[in-house]
């Protein structure tokens, strides 16, 4: 095999498609071993096309067996097939073409198009694996009317899925039946699905807000019956949300969730059949972590709320993603915040929505920012790329969302609604593009602000790169008044310094929340525009702009970006006094969370520096005591404090240190934690016990911040003196009632724990479990990311029986994990962790190239790396370049790395 060939496909180059095809009707003869696929294609010559313009269709790894025309066969010669593109010539302005094809399931293991997941069928078409079924269109903007026969043995298949609503079923002679299903809304053919197998159903019926009858179905593997429960619940509550808070109402009579064992990602919103990793659909308390029933909660969110932003207006080309990606993200994060948030009073209330944010800003800073910082930078909506796989990112995600975020924050709650209306009066029905959903926020944000746009605003989405926000304050004491100075710098990222012209990029349009606080740390009151509140929004769209407050006494301490109020980077010349004092009195939870975790990082960064330069390691008192005053303070919530408490992940810290040591900044890291854990022991203790949540489990936010509490002060204990506390693990571990607590006591024996112990554990935790893959799953992640994992405890859990690449879920459990997860063990000064990263890489893509791409990532930013590691890790990635028959998806990505 060769490598496939790249070709860059470029935004600017978009051109409608010359033909409609306004009806498909697709007919399967289900086969694992091959699958006979009959598409018969309405097809329109759009108005004012030459007649001689062919009809392209794309295809990939099929057999071709016969085209027609209005009913006559066409002889091979009537037709064409290169580079993976069926063109027919000579069509009328309108016709039927009719195609049949074999695909071999079974044999795909790439999980892109029709393939074999257990005993079930299964498809997944996002991007481009439409092309793997069957010849087509395959882009976003063509939008066809579904009707699909799906046929195959009863003993086999007695599921027949597809999208819409079953319109027919019925036997067929030899054991055989079928099941037609018609899909009443156009779509394009990314949100085509079928599934065929023997699956279990957990449903209920609910009433649309409007009064329609609905069915809600979630399907999983025979013997998971009990796990689905909370899916179903999730589902029925992003249902009421969407109608809530968005005046959203199903569309269809029927809604399916189906969970897959062998997934590409998280899940997938195909009308009213939503394909599902798993992962994000099964629970129950003894196999599901509180982190995973949040998680379920949000992808269910996710995937349903796409039947608006993403399905009914969808994108106009793949540059758009995010016009679907970080709008839906941003819905289900704000889903997920009214859900931790209802019940309680508005202090509470705050603080359980700061929990989300602090969570989702954490997520941005360790995943999004090192990527708009290195060769895979790129804006939200791309410029280019040579497989749209590979941008699926946290850019165009994670970034994405804030950047709706933002929207929200400028037009307020009601602005942003009365926003998306317009968007929906506007669009609804029709494949569009991000510069259109701006457009119907500015038709608002116009009416708010008479004489102002969103012109400079729009540039979020042609800009790469995190910007910078410095900030000054002048305190005029005589005056009694303080000027706040925001400055902005966009530099060229990645591929952006190719450009010699564009070093510096233009300003932004940003939103800056700040606050002032008083040296005894009280809010002052801040005026702007006439008026007075404790935070005031400053919208930043020049280089620098000035803002003066009065009445303010004496030099205050600024509380800025509160709730992130934008994807930036601030710099101010902070002092550890005024962090401590915001840390312990900044009245936007978010903002006192942030003060916490700069004093950590400040200290870490420190010790890093000492641990280089071979100098004894110390922990500032500053930060000790803000950590004391945070964890004895009652008026914060456990899962707040399980999160100030919680030190700077090392991705996030690896943002701060030029260049990158790994080892470095873990041995400082495991100092402090193991200060704090030490100097606090009676602390940890008491909130250990203060913090065990009896009697039945629920996942609901205030137990579950309890037992996060618990298990961190568990791993603070361990920390600090792993022989006092090991027994106390040992205890949890054996008693534990439900998963997070086992995971909580099992990854504080892994990791600190000695002794006998540690394995017995490791070995029950497996026995238990071997039958549960998700659970199991659990058990060699934690493994792979354990601090005494190296390269060869790794290889040697492959070895596992259980071990497979072929699943995506365990390939992540494992080999992600420990790549990504395990700076120790990647880094590891002999080489040895870099030749395992590109073993596995080229491993994987011979059987999964999407897959194996996002391994390829674990090597982006070499070039920022220890000169002692960057050039183990830049030969690393020359091996795999230099490897013959590399997919497009992973040749993308180390030639980026590369050529930086
Ligand atoms: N839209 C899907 C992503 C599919 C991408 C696969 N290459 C999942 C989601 O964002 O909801
Ligand atoms: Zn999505």
């Amino acid at each position: 095999m060769r490598t496939e060939q790249a070709v860059t496909v470029a935004r600017g180059d978009y051109l409608p498609y010359p033909y409609a095809i306004p009806s498909i009707a697709l007919e399967f003869d289900l086969d694992p071993a091959r699958t006979r696929v009959l598409s018969r294609l309405s097809i329109e010559r759009q108005p004012g096309v030459p007649a001689d313009t062919p009809l392209a269709l794309k295809g990939e790894d099929l057999a071709l067996v016969s085209v027609a025309v209005d009913g006559s066969p066409i002889a091979e010669g009537g037709y064409t097939i290169s580079d993976g593109v069926l063109r027919l010539t000579g069509l009328p302005a309108a016709c039927e073409v009719e195609i049949v094809s074999d695909c071999r399931p079974a044999e795909n293991s790439t999980l892109m198009g029709l393939y074999v997941s257990g005993a079930s069928l299964f498809t997944q078409c996002e991007a481009e694996g439409f092309r793997r079924i069957t010849w087509f269109a395959d882009r976003p903007d063509v939008m066809s009317r579904y009707r699909v026969t799906l046929r195959g043995t009863r003993a086999d298949y007695p599921l027949l899925l597809s999208n819409g609503n079953l319109v027919d079923a019925g036997d067929l002679p030899d054991g055989r039946h079928q099941a037609v299903w018609e899909d009443p809304h156009p779509k394009p053919c990314y949100l085509f699905a079928l599934v065929a197998g023997n699956l279990t159903c957990r449903e209920l019926r609910t009433r649309t807000r409007s009064g329609r009858d609905v069915l809600l179905q979630v399907y999983s593997d025979p013997g998971s019956e009990s796990q689905t429960e909370w899916a179903l619940a999730s589902l029925e509550r992003s249902l009421r949300w969407d109608e809530d808070r968005f005046g959203l109402e199903l569309d269809l009579d029927r809604f399916m969730v189906v969970a897959a064992r062998d997934f590409n990602m998280g899940a997938m919103e195909n009308k009213g059949l939503n394909i599902f990793n798993a992962a994000y659909v099964l629970a129950d308390p003894d196999t599901a972590t509180d982190a995973n029933y949040l998680a379920i909660e949000a992808v269910i969110g996710h995937e349903y709320f796409h039947n608006w932003t993403g399905n009914r207006v969808t994108c106009r080309d793949w540059f758009q993603l995010s016009l679907k990606e970080g709008l839906t993200v941003f819905r289900d994060q704000e889903f997920t915040a009214d859900m931790m948030a209802r019940g309680q009073d508005a202090a509470a209330a705050a603080s359980a929505r700061a929990v989300k944010r602090i969570d989702d800003v954490a997520t941005l800073r360790a995943a999004q920012f090192p990527e708009d910082a290195g060769p895979m930078a790129h804006p939200i909506r791309p410029e280019s790329y040579q497989e749209i796989g590979n941008f699926y990112t946290a850019t165009v995600y994670e970034k994405g969302a804030e950047v709706i975020r933002m929207q929200h924050t400028l037009l307020g709650e009601a602005g942003f609604r009365a926003g998306m209306d317009e968007y929906f009066r506007r669009h609804d029905g029709q494949a569009v593009t991000c510069d259109d959903f701006v457009d119907a926020m500015e038709s608002v944000y116009r009416d708010l602000h008479p004489g102002r746009d969103l012109s400079v605003f729009r540039r979020w989405y042609q800009q790469a790169g995190t910007p910078r926000v410095s900030v000054t304050l002048d305190h005029d004491a005589a005056a009694q008044r303080c000027t706040v100075t925001l400055s902005q710098r966009n530099p060229a990222v990645g591929v952006e310094k190719q450009d010699a012209s564009a070093q510096e990029k233009p300003p932004l349009h940003i939103p800056f929340a700040l606050g002032l606080l008083d040296p005894q740390g009280r809010a002052l009151p801040l005026t702007l525009d006439g008026k007075t509140q404790e935070t005031v929004l400053l919208e930043l769209t020049t280089a620098s702009a000035q803002w003066t407050f009065e009445n303010i006494p004496a030099q205050p301490i600024p509380s800025l970006l509160r709730d992130f109020s934008a994807p930036v980077i601030v710099d101010y010349p902070w002092t550890d006094a005024a962090l401590a004092l915001l840390s312990a009195h900044d009245g936007n939870p978010f903002a006192r969370w942030e003060a916490g975790q700069e004093l950590a990082t400040r200290q870490i960064l420190a010790n890093a520096a000492r641990h280089q330069a071979g100098e004894p390691l110390a922990a500032d008192p500053t930060l000790v005591d803000a950590w004391r005053a945070t964890l004895r303070d009652p008026k914060l919530d456990a899962a707040y404090r399980a999160r100030a408490l919680m030190l700077p992940s090392e991705k996030t810290l690896a943002e701060r240190m030029q260049p990158i040591d790994p080892p470095a900044l873990a041995a400082a890291r495991d100092f402090l934690r193991a200060e704090l854990g030490r100097q606090l022991a009676q602390d940890w203790r008491a909130a250990y016990q203060d913090n065990q949540t009896e009697g039945a489990f629920s996942p609901a936010p205030g137990p579950a911040g309890r037992r996060a509490l618990k298990n961190l002060s568990l791993a603070y204990l361990m920390a600090g003196d792993a022989a006092a506390n090991q027994a106390l693990a040992e205890t949890q571990y054996r008693g534990a009632a439900n998963m997070t607590d086992r995971m909580g006591a099992l990854s504080a024996l892994v990791n600190e724990g000695s002794g006998d112990a540690v394995g017995q554990a490791i070995a029950d935790f497996h026995t238990r479990w071997q039958h549960d893959p998700l659970v199991i799953d659990k058990w060699f992640a934690l493994q792979a990311t354990a601090r005494g994992t190296d390269v060869a405890a790794a290889r040697a859990l492959m070895a596992h029986p259980a071990f497979t690449l072929r699943n995506p879920n365990r390939a992540r459990a494992l080999v992600f994990q420990f790549c990504l997860n395990n700076a120790r063990g990647l880094h590891a000064a002999d080489g040895a962790g870099y030749d395992f990263w590109a073993e596995q890489v080229l491993a994987l893509d011979a059987l999964n190239p999407e897959v194996a791409a996002r391994l390829a990532r674990a090597m982006d930013n070499w070039a920022r790396y220890a000169p002692a590691l960057r050039t183990g890790m830049q030969a690393a990635l020359g091996r795999v370049r230099a490897h013959a028959g590399l997919s497009r998806n992973v040749a993308e990505i180390v030639a980026k790395a590369l050529d930086i």
